[in-house]
C-alpha cells in the first residue's frame, strides 16, 4: 500500500524549506510532482502560486492549504478542484504584519523621512510633532491581519477606524462597510493602511476615485497611504499622479502591481515612496508548517477545517 503524498507546489519559493519542516513532521510522504496524472495517493496540497493544472487531476485530494493569508494566488489557476481551501492564519502571521504596520505608522508619524534628510543635510531642527490622538488612521480590510494592527495601533493612542465588507463591531475601532461607507471612511482618514484581499471586488480599489477623497490636510502635513495587502489593489498611475499633485502626502507599498517591481517603475526613487519586497508578513515554513499538519491530522480524523476560503467571495 501506498502512503499518503502531500504535494507541495510553491513557485517563488525554494521547495526544501516546506518539504524539510512536513518530513520531521509527518509520516506522509511530501513530493513536489504527482506521480503521474491522476496519482491517487495525494491527499493534502500546499501551495503557493501552484503549477496551472498541477491540482486538476487528483482523484483523492481532501483539502488546498495556502502558505499565504491570501489566496487569490491559487485562482489564478482555472483547474482548481473544488475541495476545501485553507488559509493561514497563525499568530506569528499576524504579528509580523502588525510589526509593518506599526513601523510605517510610526516613521511617517514621527516624521522619518524628515529626519533623515536633515541628518544628510546636517541639519538640527524639531519639526512640530502631533500626538497620536490628533491622528485617525484608517484600516481598510478588517480582518484577522487588520483587526490586530488596528488595535495595537490604538494602544499606541491613535485613533482607529475600519472598513470591511459585512457590518462589524469591533472595541476601540470604528467601523465602517460596504461602497456605501468607503467614500466617508477613506474622507476621515489621516493614513490609509490596506490588508483587503484581492478579489474581483477589490481589484484596483485603490484608485484616483479613492485617493481623491483622502485628506488634503492632516496633523502631519498630508495624507500617506500604506498597502500590504495585494499590488493588484492598486493603480500606482493614480498613487504617483496623487503623490506628485500633492494630494498623497507619502506612501509605504510592499506590494505591487507587478512583482517584483520593474526597474523602471518610478516607485523606486519617488522621493516620498517606501518599497519593501512583499516582505511585510512573511511566511515561516517552521511556524506555519505544524499549524498545516495538525490541521491534516485532524481532517483526517473526522474533525472540520478551520480558516477556511469562502470561493464565492474569494477570500
Ligand atoms: P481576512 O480574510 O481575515 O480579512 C479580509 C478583510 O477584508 C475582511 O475584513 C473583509 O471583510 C475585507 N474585505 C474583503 N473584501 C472586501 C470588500 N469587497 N469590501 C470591503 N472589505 C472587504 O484576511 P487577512 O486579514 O488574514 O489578510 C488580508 C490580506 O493581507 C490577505 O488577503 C493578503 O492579500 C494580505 N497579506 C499580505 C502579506 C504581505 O506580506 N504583504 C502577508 C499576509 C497577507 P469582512 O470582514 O466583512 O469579511
Ligand atoms: C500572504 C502573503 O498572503 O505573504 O500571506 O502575501
Amino acid at each position: 500500500m501506498t502512503k499518503d503524498k502531500i504535494l507541495v507546489s510553491v513557485t517563488g519559493w525554494e521547495p526544501s524549506v516546506w518539504l524539510d519542516q512536513f518530513r520531521t513532521l509527518t509520516d506522509r510522504e511530501t513530493v513536489t510532482e504527482p506521480d503521474g496524472p491522476n496519482d491517487p495517493s495525494i491527499r493534502f496540497a500546499v501551495v503557493w502560486k501552484q503549477r496551472p493544472g498541477v491540482l486538476s487531476k487528483l482523484p483523492n485530494l481532501r483539502a488546498i492549504f495556502s502558505i499565504g493569508a491570501g489566496v487569490d494566488h491559487i485562482f489564478k489557476d482555472s483547474g482548481v478542484p473544488n475541495v476545501p481551501i485553507v488559509r493561514v492564519v497563525a499568530d506569528d502571521l499576524t504579528m509580523r504584519m502588525s510589526e509593518y504596520v506599526v513601523w510605517q505608522v510610526l516613521d511617517h508619524f514621527r516624521q522619518g523621512r524628515i529626519y533623515r534628510d536633515q541628518q544628510n543635510r546636517k541639519i538640527w531642527r524639531e519639526p512640530y510633532q502631533p500626538a497620536a490622538s490628533d491622528l485617525v488612521i484608517g484600516i481598510m480590510g478588517l480582518g484577522v491581519l487588520g483587526t490586530d494592527a488596528g488595535l495595537k495601533l490604538g494602544t499606541l493612542g491613535f485613533k482607529v477606524i475600519g472598513w470591511s465588507r459585512t457590518e462589524k463591531k469591533v472595541d476601540g475601532i470604528a467601523c465602517y462597510h460596504g461602497e456605501e461607507q468607503l467614500p466617508s471612511f477613506v474622507g476621515a482618514c489621516d493614513m490609509l493602511v490596506v490588508l483587503l484581499p484581492l478579489t474581483p471586488a477589490t481589484h484596483g480599489i485603490i484608485n484616483a476615485k479613492l485617493l481623491g477623497h483622502m485628506k488634503k490636510s492632516t496633523p502631519i502635513g498630508g495624507s500617506v497611504l500604506i498597502n500590504a495587502g495585494r499590488g493588484l489593489l492598486q493603480v500606482e498611475a493614480d498613487i504617483l499622479a496623487a503623490l506628485n499633485s500633492g494630494s498623497l502626502m507619502a506612501a509605504s507599498l510592499d506590494v505591487f502591481q507587478t512583482e517584483p517591481l520593474p526597474r523602471d517603475s518610478a516607485l523606486w526613487n519617488h522621493p516620498r515612496v517606501t518599497v519593501t519586497p512583499h516582505a511585510a508578513a512573511t511566511s515561516d515554513p517552521a511556524r506555519l508548517a505544524p499549524i498545516m499538519v495538525r490541521q491534516m491530522d485532524e481532517y483526517d480524523a473526522g474533525l472540520p477545517l478551520a480558516n477556511l476560503v469562502d470561493r464565492d467571495a474569494g477570500y
